[in-house]
C-alpha cells in the first residue's frame, strides 16, 4: 500500500488548486454549460426543458389551516436552539431551546434545564450545525434528534415527542465538536462526533507543542449519552457519516497539514477522508488495546498512522462535507477548495481494511462540478445534488454518469445547474440521510441573502430556499429568511414524528420535581405549600386557568426560593406560565407539567407574580405576590 504522505503531496492526478474557472462557467444556464464543457453531453433541448416545467409538480402552498407534508428540524447555529418548520409551506412550527438561555420557556432558568445542562450550564452559548434524527435499520424511528455545540464542545439529544432537550453531554479530551451523524444500521447506537481542532494532550498547559497535538474522534451511546469511546486521528476532522451496514464511518480532514495559520491548511494539495472501522475498533477496546486520558475513564485507541482501525484515503484539497448515498453505496466527499466531489465505495472498504487494494483504489469517481462544492444530498433516483459555495449554484449530477465518465467513458453528468442566493452551504433533500429519499425536496441554506428581503440593517438573515426536485428539472418556489445561522436541516416526514399533546404526570422530564416533593411529604397535583428548611423556601403550587392555587407567600430577604408549579390544565394548548417581577425568573409550565425554579428573594417588599403564557379571557388576572420580609 501506498504511504498516505505520499499521495497527500503534488501527485499528477490532483487537480488545480485555487479559484480558477476552468472549465465551467458559473451561470445557471444549462446551454453554456453543454457548451463549456465539451462533453458531448445529452442535455435537454429546449422543448424538452417545456415539458419538464408543465409536468405535474409538488405543491409547496400549504393553505391555512392545513398540514405540511414535513418536519424540518432546522439547526439554530451560534444562536444555540433547534427552530422546526414545516415543509413546503417553510412556516417556523416552534423552537426548541437547547444551548441557549430562552426567556419565554425558561430553558437554562428552571431546574430541570439546568439540571440537563449539567455542570456545563455556565455557557450562555453554544453553536449547533449538525441535527440528525436517530435511525432503526436506516430509517428514522421519530425518538430523538441529536446535535453538537462546536463553542463548547458538547452533543446535546431531544425527546421528539415532547420537542424538548433531555440531555447534555460535555466531550472530554477534545475541543469544538463540529460534524456529528448517527450509526443507521441496525440502529442508532452510536452518536458519532468530530472534534475539529487539535489540542496538546495532556491539555494542561505543561506542553504547547504541535507534536503531543491531536485531535479524535468520539462515538456516545446514543441511549445513555455516555461516551464510548474515542479514536485519537492524525490532522483534524470535519464532516462525517455513516454507512448502511454498521460498520464504517468516514470524516473529512482538512488540515492534515496540522497547520495553525490559514496558508498552512492549504499547503498539500490533498487532504483525506479518513474512514473508521467500528466493528474493529470495538475489537481493540475489548482486547485493552487503549489509554486513557487524564481523569477520563473513557478508552481510548490510537488511530494514527498505519492503524488497523482507521484508513486515511487522500482527497483534493480541504474536503467539507461528508454524504453518503441513501443506496448505501457511496461515500461522497466535497472538495471545497478543489471543485470536485469524490466518490468512495464503500463496498470496497473490506478489501481496503484488508490491503488488498490501494487507497485511491476506493475512489471510482471525482467528478468536476464548480466551484467551492461544501456538501451534498440526493434524491433516490441517483441524483446528487451539491451546493457551490463560490458558484453560488447548486448543481444537480448524476452519480453513474460520473462514474462512467471517470472510467473514460464521453458521458456527462451534470444534469442542472440552478442558481441560489447566496453562498450556499448546506443542502438537504428530503428522507436523504435514510433508505427512504424520495427526492421531492430540496432545501438550501444560502448564507447571503444580500437583496433578497426588506433591509434590517447592517446584520442580515440567510436565505433558506425551497426547490422543488420531484421533476427532471429543479424549481426554485420559496425564499425564507433565516436568524444565524442554520449550518444544516434535516426533513423528515410527518407520519416519522409522533408528539404528546400534554405531559403524561410521570414524565422524566420533570421527575426531579416529584422526587423533591415526595421528600417534602408534598402532592403535586393537589397541594399548594410552603416548606421552610432554613433559609431555602420550596413553594409548591397548582394552576388552573385562569389562577394559580395560591395567591401570596412569605419569605425572608436573601431566602433561597424555589418554586414548583404544577399545571392541572387537561387541554390541549393551555399552556401557563410563571415569572416571578424583578426576580429575572420565567417558565414555561404545559398541560400536566411541573417546573420549577429557584431564586434569591431580593429586597422586602411586595412582588408580584403572574402567568406569562397567554391562557384565558382571564390571562392578565392570573397572578399573586411574594411577600418578602426583612431578615
Ligand atoms: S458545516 Cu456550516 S456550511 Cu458546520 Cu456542516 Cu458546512
Ligand atoms: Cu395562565 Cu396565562
Ligand atoms: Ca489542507
Amino acid at each position: 500500500m501506498k504511504k498516505r504522505d505520499e499521495l497527500t503531496k503534488d501527485t499528477p492526478e490532483a487537480p488545480e488548486s485555487g479559484f480558477s474557472r476552468r472549465r465551467f462557467m458559473g451561470a445557471a444556464a444549462l446551454a453554456g454549460v453543454a457548451g463549456a464543457t465539451g462533453l458531448g453531453a445529452t442535455m435537454m433541448t429546449r422543448e424538452s426543458f417545456a415539458a419538464a416545467a408543465k409536468e405535474a409538480r409538488n405543491n409547496a402552498h400549504v393553505a391555512p389551516g392545513e398540514l405540511d407534508e414535513y418536519y424540518g428540524f432546522w439547526s439554530g447555529g451560534h444562536q444555540g436552539e433547534v427552530r422546526v418548520l414545516g415543509v413546503p409551506s417553510m412556516r417556523e412550527l416552534m423552537r426548541i431551546p437547547v444551548f441557549n438561555v430562552d426567556s419565554a420557556t425558561g430553558w437554562g432558568i428552571t431546574n430541570e434545564s439546568k439540571e440537563i445542562l449539567g455542570g456545563d450550564q455556565q455557557y450562555l452559548n453554544g453553536d449547533c450545525h449538525h441535527p440528525h434524527i436517530s435511525m432503526e435499520d436506516g430509517r428514522y424511528d421519530g425518538k430523538y434528534l441529536f446535535i453538537n455545540d462546536k463553542a463548547n464542545t458538547r452533543v446535546a439529544r431531544i425527546r421528539l415527542d415532547i420537542m424538548k432537550t433531555d440531555k447534555v453531554t460535555f466531550i472530554p479530551n477534545v475541543q469544538a465538536i463540529h460534524g456529528l451523524r448517527l450509526q443507521k444500521v441496525p440502529r442508532t447506537n452510536y452518536v458519532f462526533c468530530n472534534a475539529e481542532f487539535v489540542i496538546p494532550q495532556p491539555n494542561d498547559g505543561s506542553d504547547y507543542s504541535l507534536e503531543n497535538s491531536y485531535t479524535m474522534f468520539t462515538a456516545l451511546n446514543a441511549e445513555t449519552m455516555d461516551v464510548a469511546w474515542q479514536v485519537i486521528v492524525d490532522g483534524n476532522l470535519d464532516n462525517t457519516d455513516a454507512d448502511y451496514t454498521g460498520k464504517y464511518v468516514a470524516s473529512t480532514c482538512y488540515n492534515s497539514e496540522k497547520a495553525l495559520d490559514l496558508a498552512g491548511t492549504m499547503r498539500n494539495d490533498r487532504d483525506w477522508v479518513v474512514v473508521f472501522n467500528v466493528e474493529r475498533i470495538e475489537a481493540a477496546i475489548k482486547a485493552g488495546n487503549f489509554k486513557t486520558i487524564g481523569d477520563s475513564k473513557v478508552p481510548v485507541v490510537d488511530g494514527r498512522g498505519e492503524s488497523e482501525v482507521t484508513r486515511y484515503i487522500p482527497v483534493p484539497k480541504n474536503p467539507h462535507g461528508l454524504n453518503t448515498s441513501p443506496d448505501g453505496k457511496y461515500f461522497i466527499a466535497n472538495g471545497k477548495l478543489s471543485p470536485t466531489c469524490s466518490v468512495i465505495e464503500i463496498a470496497k472498504l473490506d478489501d481496503l481494511f484488508d490491503n488488498k487494494i490501494e487507497l485511491r483504489d476506493t475512489i471510482i469517481a471525482e467528478p468536476e462540478l464548480g466551484l467551492g462544492p461544501l456538501h451534498t444530498t440526493y434524491d433516490g433516483r441517483g441524483n446528487a445534488y451539491t451546493t457551490l459555495f463560490i458558484d453560488s449554484q447548486v448543481v444537480k449530477w448524476n452519480i453513474a454518469d460520473a462514474i462512467k465518465h471517470y472510467n473514460g467513458e464521453d458521458v456527462n453528468y451534470i444534469r442542472q445547474k440552478l442558481d441560489v442566493h447566496y453562498q450556499p452551504g448546506h443542502n438537504h433533500a428530503s428522507l436523504t440521510e435514510s433508505r427512504d429519499a424520495d427526492g421531492k425536496w430540496l432545501v438550501v441554506l444560502s448564507k447571503f441573502s444580500k437583496d433578497r428581503f426588506l433591509p434590517v440593517g447592517p446584520l442580515h438573515p440567510e436565505n433558506d430556499q425551497l426547490i422543488d426536485i420531484s421533476g427532471e428539472e429543479m424549481k426554485l418556489v420559496h425564499d425564507g429568511p433565516a436568524f444565524a445561522e442554520p449550518h444544516d436541516c434535516i426533513l423528515v416526514r410527518r407520519d416519522q414524528i409522533k408528539t404528546k399533546k400534554i405531559y403524561d404526570r410521570g414524565d422524566a422530564f420533570f421527575a426531579s420535581c416529584r422526587e423533591q416533593a415526595q421528600k417534602d411529604g408534598v402532592t403535586l397535583e393537589a397541594d399548594n405549600k410552603v416548606i421552610r428548611d432554613g433559609n431555602k423556601v420550596r413553594v409548591y403550587m397548582t394552576s388552573v386557568a385562569p389562577i394559580y392555587g395560591m395567591l401570596e407567600f412569605k419569605v425572608k430577604e436573601g431566602d433561597e426560593v424555589s418554586v414548583y408549579v404544577t399545571n392541572l390544565d387537561t387541554i390541549e394548548d393551555v399552556t401557563h406560565g410563571f415569572c416571578m417581577v424583578n426576580h429575572g425568573v420565567s417558565m414555561e409550565v404545559s398541560p400536566q407539567q411541573t417546573a420549577s425554579v429557584t431564586f434569591t428573594a431580593g429586597k422586602p417588599g411586595v412582588y408580584w407574580y403572574y402567568c406569562n403564557w397567554f391562557c384565558h379571557a382571564l390571562h392578565m388576572e392570573m397572578g399573586g405576590r411574594m411577600l418578602v420580609e426583612k431578615a
